[in-house]
């Protein structure tokens, strides 16, 4: 069992080379290459990327090569980044999670989701999702429309989107808390992770720990677990903002 650094990032929603984000987020990683056991992408680190457009991998490019030959480097699916291209430098070394996922992260029991979805009364993100990952829809997206437009419709939708404004979507907090708390509360695990609100949390029950790494961008945050501890921290200074010690159980 390893237990060591395990860093979790996630919503850098990073908008292509023109995003001064994605250089800091390069130096950031810079900075723990070498000191990492492993990485977790928890979801929306990118603001648009869904299989493989060749417009959209260039624009990421400095990050994704950042990411290749990192050890224990899992990448979660997001609402913004979804049908990730498997064999897309940076992501090859990867494993890829469409779903939530249990894992043991600095020999912790983890349970780790996005979090989109997760409100029953959200059916408009849950069709558009639905539409999007459609047969049809996939084919149009990687065959027929022109990468680099899509690109740059996909980045402005998104910002639309990311705004809150869907009916249904003003409770999702809420919901995405409950559905990580049950899963905590079922039992057999340390820590359950979740991202998608862009705000850090670590707070502690008894059952264990529930956690989000907050928005890995200037001002934002992002979670380190160690042996049987997990911090979060400022991003990019690392500043400590909370620290817990998990009672890892037997
Ligand atoms: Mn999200």
């Amino acid at each position: 069992m390893s237990t060591g650094r395990v860093l979790v990032l996630a919503d850098a929603h990073l908008r292509g080379r023109a995003d001064p984000a994605q250089a800091e987020l390069v130096r950031f990683l810079a900075a723990e290459r070498g000191q990492l056991a492993g990485l977790v992408l928890l979801g929306d680190m990118f603001e648009y990327l869904a299989g493989p457009n060749r417009a959209a991998l260039a624009e990421y490019a400095p990050f994704l090569e950042a990411l290749e030959g990192l050890p224990g480097l899992h990448v979660f699916e997001g609402n913004h980044d979804f049908d990730l291209p498997a064999t897309a430098t940076g992501l090859r070394g990867a494993r890829l999670h469409s779903g939530p996922a249990a894992l043991e992260l600095a020999g912790q029991r983890c349970w780790l989701l996005h979090g989109d979805r997760m409100s029953p009364f959200d059916l408009g993100t849950r069709l558009l999702r639905a539409a999007l990952q459609s047969t049809p829809v996939r084919q149009l997206r990687d065959r027929w429309l022109p990468e680099s437009a899509l690109f740059r419709f996909a980045l402005s939708f998104a910002a639309a989107s990311r705004r809150g404004r869907w009916p249904g979507r003003t409770g999702e907090a809420t919901w995405l808390r409950r559905r990580a708390l049950r899963a905590l509360r079922a039992g057999g695990l340390d820590t359950v992770l979740f991202a998608h609100t862009h705000v850090g949390l670590l707070e502690p029950w008894p059952e264990g720990l529930l956690a989000n790494p907050g928005q890995a961008r200037a001002g934002g945050s992002y979670l380190e677990l160690e042996a049987g501890a997990a911090r979060l921290r400022s991003f990019p200074a690392g500043r400590l903002l909370a620290a817990h010690t998990c009672r890892l159980q037997p």
